[in-house]
């Protein structure tokens, strides 16, 4: 179970170097750690000792693979967790004092508002799909090819068509178009690997804040093994995962001492209710995750 990660929290809020962040919350912060999650049994690192709502996440995976960097889509869906950033921006530009609420519904009501205030630059949707590209067009210019790489696309077919290949890399960090981005890629860079029937992936995070962001980027980690691995026919291996600047933010201390004083159960199941045709067309009712038993829910201030 989740011994690891309850670990890493602990060592954090102990040993962590008090540091001052973008945020202006602070956090406490190690350099350089990392965790290992066997799913060969068919488990995934949905944490037990507070609830995490996985549909939120599932839904969160098939809007970036669907291309999407409007957050229209997800709230519309129920799914809130990136209306901070633009909430933000829009606060700032206009001086008005609106709430989350009704910043909320006026995305969902009025598509012309969401486009000109909902979108979060080419956040991961538009670097996983249609990573740009471009050709030359004679006289030493350059066209931006409209569709641009569709690296998830590349992906799959790589993985079927080469296994052993030392270049399944699915990038998000495109340092062309990062200063662009709302937040630029905190679960930076993905790589695959093949062995005996089974995939495993390693995922290096730049950025982690371990008390609210992991547990989902944990989950969405071996959520992308798993559809892929079905989709090219092999069995899960493991999930790697890698930390850069990996923190906890000081205003999380309560989370830190509840979950570390609980005892974890054992992982959930994930299985698929069916194989989709292509990695596109996972839709949340394909997701079936059993015997998920967790402890409530844990409310935490999150860092804008
Ligand atoms: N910024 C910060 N400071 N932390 C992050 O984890 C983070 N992300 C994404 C982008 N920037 C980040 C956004 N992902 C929650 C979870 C993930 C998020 C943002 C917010 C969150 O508040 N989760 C609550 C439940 C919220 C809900 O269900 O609506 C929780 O208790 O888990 C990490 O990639």
């Amino acid at each position: 179970p989740e011994y690891s990660y309850l670990d890493l929290l602990d060592r954090l809020w102990r040993d962590g170097v008090r540091r001052q962040d973008r945020t202006g919350t602070g956090t406490r912060a190690l350099f350089g750690q990392s965790l290992r999650f066997d799913l060969t049994d068919g488990t995934v690192p949905l944490l037990t000792t507070k609830r995490v709502s996985w549909k939120t996440i599932v839904r969160e995976l098939l809007w970036f693979l669907r291309g999407e960097t409007n957050i229209r889509p997800l709230v519309q869906e129920g799914v809130t967790i990136w209306t901070d950033w633009p909430l933000e921006r829009y606060r700032k530009a206009t001086g008005e004092a609106i709430t989350q609420r009704d910043f909320e519904a006026r995305i969902v009501a009025d598509a012309d508002f969401a486009a000109a205030w909902g979108d979060l630059g080419p956040v991961y949707g538009a670097q996983w799909r249609h990573w740009p590209r471009y050709e030359p067009a004679g006289d030493g210019l350059y066209r931006r090819d409209p569709e641009g790489i569709d690296q998830i696309a590349r992906l799959v077919r790589d993985i079927r068509a080469n296994p052993t290949s030392r270049r399944l890399m699915l990038a998000g960090w495109n340092v062309a178009e990062v200063d662009r981005m709302a937040l630029p890629p905190c679960h930076t860079t993905y790589q695959y690997f093949v062995a005996e029937g089974r995939l495993s992936g390693l995922l290096h995070q730049r950025s982690c804040d371990v008390g609210l962001g992991l547990p989902y980027n944990l989950m969405t980690a071996s959520l992308l093994i798993r559809m892929l691995a079905q989709q090219c026919d092999l069995l899960p291996g493991e999930l790697h995962w890698f930390g850069g600047d990996v923190h906890v933010y000081e205003n999380h201390g309560e989370l830190v001492e509840t979950q570390t004083a609980r005892v974890p159960k054992p992982w959930p199941r994930l299985d698929f209710a069916r194989r989709p045709d292509s990695i596109l067309d996972y839709r949340l009712e394909d997701f079936v995750i059993a015997g998920y038993e967790a402890y409530p829910a844990i409310a935490a201030p999150i860092a804008v």
